[in-house]
């Protein structure tokens, strides 16, 4: 009996004490970022990217970054038929919620995307929410066509390459 006990109650030990020792509450943290690069410098490119929601819901104001001229945020709507774009002024993140802008769905869209940055493969995205936080992230940039990174494409089922 007192061998059966003890992994659980070390186990719940180290969980008291993790909490005890940072105390902290759920983090708002935005990962698996990626841009799409558009086979042209004067087409817009698109990026991808998940936020996680902290202990309280906050707004996603506005995203930036040195490498485009201009970023938006837009969400794909159908209407009558066909799949168009929508500005979005601002973005809920429910707390402890998941929001993905993945393809078909929310996105950015980076307009004038310096060739350099998709040369050098990576961006630094800085994410602006409503509760002040400036979260900075390293998206990867990849050619247009290009699957998602691996990272990014974890819980996306069904595409496929032509490999
Ligand atoms: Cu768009």
């Amino acid at each position: 009996m007192r061998a059966r006990l003890a992994l659980p109650s070390a186990l719940a030990l180290a969980g008291a004490l993790m909490l005890g020792a940072c105390g902290q509450p759920a983090p708002l943290y935005v990962d698996q970022a990626w841009i799409s690069a558009a086979t042209s410098p004067d087409k817009p490119s698109a990026g991808y990217f998940v936020i996680h929601g902290g202990e309280e819901a906050v707004q996603l104001q506005a995203v930036q970054t040195e490498v485009a001229q201009r970023v938006e945020m837009h969400d794909s709507v159908m209407q009558n038929g066909m799949m168009t774009m929508q500005p979005l002024n601002r973005v809920d993140v429910p707390a402890k919620g998941k929001v993905a802008f993945a393809p078909g769905g929310k996105h950015l869209m980076l307009f004038g995307l310096n060739p350099g940055a998709v040369q050098m493969g990576k961006a630094s995205l800085t994410f602006i929410f409503s509760n002040g936080d400036r979260i900075i992230v390293d998206a990867k940039i990849q050619k247009q066509g290009a699957p998602a990174p691996a990272a990014a494409n974890d819980d996306e089922k069904g595409e496929h390459d032509e490999h």
